[in-house]
């Protein structure tokens, strides 16, 4: 499994740091919403959850956190620790978040407004709906 992560330019000087995001540029979609979380509590995991069609990048801009991304075959582990790095999550990924730090904020560019018929929330489902989209793969060769 392909993990993406991008590694956006700091413009830094004497005073400090700046990240600037634009979509289609330093994101590779229109960004629709941002979201973000913070005060999450220790022990705490959220997401648990895939999307049909969202496309999101995770950025942990302050703090640390750790998010694992499961294709339905293959699991992997992705820690968020820098204000410059941000984490691509497509469609057909189950993700959880875990592993907060107190201070830690996750911020989300997200491709699509919220809506909550995107959501897949069972991992049952999840699975049907990756052998589906293979199967479907396949036909068309
Ligand atoms: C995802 C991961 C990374 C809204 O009203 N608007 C929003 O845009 C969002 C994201 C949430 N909400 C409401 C819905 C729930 O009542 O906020 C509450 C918490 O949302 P949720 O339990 O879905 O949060 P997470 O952290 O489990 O998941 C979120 C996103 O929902 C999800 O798309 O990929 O972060």
């Amino acid at each position: 499994m392909q993990v993406i992560k991008y590694v956006f330019q700091p413009h830094g000087d004497a005073r400090g740091q700046l990240i600037a995001l634009e979509e289609l540029r330093d994101i590779p979609f229109r960004i629709r919403r941002v979201y973000y979380m913070y005060d999450t509590g220790e022990g705490v995991v959220r997401g648990k959850h895939a999307h049909k069609s969202l496309e999101q990048i995770l950025v942990c801009i302050h703090g640390s956190c750790k998010v694992r991304l499961d294709n339905g075959q293959e699991q992997k582990i992705v820690p968020l620790e820098k204000p410059y790095e941000g984490l691509y999550v497509g469609s057909n990924m189950w993700r959880e978040m875990f592993d907060f730090s107190p201070d830690a904020v996750l911020m989300v560019l997200a491709s699509e407004l919220y809506d909550e018929a995107d959501y897949v929330r069972s991992y049952e489902d999840f699975l049907n709906m990756v052998q589906e989209s293979k199967n479907a793969n396949e036909e068309q060769g």
